[in-house]
């Protein structure tokens, strides 16, 4: 009900955190580009395998001097994968402890996401593209009470034998594919492009493989930095028809992998594939690290090492686009801010700090990766406040999804989407 609103506006007024001025607006009024990289580890950035970069394009991306890269940035996800990943990313809300928000929630709830905002304060078109089939994780909903006005899910494109894999159509042919309807777009745009070829169990037609499987044995890793490959060959083509199209002039391109490729339960091939002895707990925590890139023509770029999440993507991007979030509901702050608390909360409860992280109960030095078994008083006082914001952070998020709370919400500057303004199917080719 309002009240519980009441406590969440309060806990969040009491972490807000004013965003960093340096990139204030600095991205005002250009398209935003945001794709999705599939399953995408951070650690594939610079990744060789048989002295072979596994993903150049990228690695130039995350070095250009217009490039802010993020290097511990981590994903956040749940058991709603993907679908955690997008809603974190446009709502800055969490996902929830079980199941997909997005399914769950997608329909009935009340949003207040990237789409909308984007569209009500900069006059933004915005829509989606997707190679899969629509009704995935519930999409073709859920992207509506995100406000997104356009979505194109596979029955967009022409899908003829061998143009699919797995999820979807391969991400060369999704790229290619999509630029007639980028076309039209009229701008300034907001649009996101959902890769998904370098998904498990990371499969490729032959004629695509160009770079080797690695050889640890472990049949569902091997193929990934096959899969990765190809997906950073789609990149360059698309940068390279940005390029072409004077598309790259006035656009700011976002990168972001959603969640491991890799998962916990293969322990003995990652350390295999990062060359180390072993691999425990506290190193799969660290393997949740995934690419976070802002590229813009004229952008002043760097290496960013604040530690932050998903959720933070949301209050980063705005400020760079210069549009004023003060009072909205966000979990995130954003990255740019020095006043960054640099909290990265794990659905579990675990988290990462650039001190301390906590894995599965357990706390660790983050600098020596040594387990932290006698704490002194203070520090152990330090862990549990960590240890209890980040608990208070997920349920009050929780308690915002569960009681769509944002119904309650009304702001001035934001008017409710209304779901039947939109539709996926008239528009289509
Ligand atoms: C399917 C794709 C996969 O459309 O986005 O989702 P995931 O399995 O990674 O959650
Ligand atoms: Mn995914």
């Amino acid at each position: 009900n309002v009240s519980d609103l009441k406590s969440v506006q309060k806990f969040l007024k009491a972490h807000y955190v004013t965003p960093g001025k340096t990139y204030h607006g600095v991205a005002k009024g250009k398209n935003v580009l945001v794709i999705h990289l599939e399953s995408f580890q951070q650690f594939l950035i610079g990744y060789k395998w048989k002295g072979k970069a596994v993903t150049p394009n990228l690695n130039k991306i995350f070095r250009s001097k217009n490039t802010i890269s993020f290097d511990n940035f981590f994903n956040q996800v749940g058991q709603g994968k993907t679908s955690d990943a997008e809603l974190m990313l446009e709502n800055s809300l969490f996902g929830l402890q079980s199941g997909s928000a997005m399914s769950s929630y997608g329909t009935s709830n009340t949003f207040e996401s990237a789409p909308a905002i984007l569209s009500q304060e900069g006059g933004y078109t915005t829509a989606v593209m997707h190679g899969g089939e629509g009704s995935f994780w519930n999409r073709n909903n859920a992207y509506k009470s995100f406000g997104y006005q356009y979505f194109m899910p596979l029955s967009y494109y022409e899908n003829k034998p061998g143009y699919y894999i797995g999820y979807g159509l391969k991400d060369k042919l999704f790229f290619k594919q999509s630029v007639k309807y980028i076309e039209k777009l009229p701008q300034p745009f907001y649009l996101k492009m959902i890769t998904v070829t370098n998904h498990y169990p990371y499969q490729l037609d032959k004629k695509n493989q160009s770079i080797d499987k690695t050889d640890t044995g472990d049949e569902t890793v091997d193929g990934y930095v096959q899969t990765a490959h190809y997906l950073d060959q789609a990149i360059g083509e698309l940068m390279a028809w940005m390029k072409k199209t004077g598309l790259d002039k006035n656009t700011l391109l976002v990168f972001y992998g959603d969640h491991y490729g890799i998962s916990g339960n293969h322990h003995k091939a990652s350390a295999e594939l990062l060359g180390k002895g072993s691999f425990n707990d506290f190193d799969n925590l660290n393997f949740q690290r995934v690419p976070l890139m802002f590229h813009m023509r004229g952008l002043k770029g760097k290496i960013d090492h604040t530690y932050g999440g998903e959720i933070d993507v949301l209050p980063t991007l705005l400020n760079l686009l210069g549009v004023n979030d003060k009072n909205t509901i966000q979990f995130g702050h954003d990255l740019l801010s020095k006043k960054n608390p640099q909290i990265v909360a794990q659905r579990n409860g675990d988290f990462i700090t650039p001190k301390y992280a906590k894995v599965s109960g357990d706390y660790y030095d983050t600098k020596t990766g040594q387990e932290i078994t006698k704490p002194d008083k203070k520090v152990k006082n330090e862990l549990t406040s960590i240890s209890n914001l980040v608990t208070t952070e997920l349920s009050l998020s929780d308690r915002v999804i569960n009681g769509n709370l944002l119904r309650f919400y009304k702001p001035k500057w934001f008017k409710k989407v209304d779901v039947k303004d939109y539709d996926y199917n008239k528009e289509k080719a």
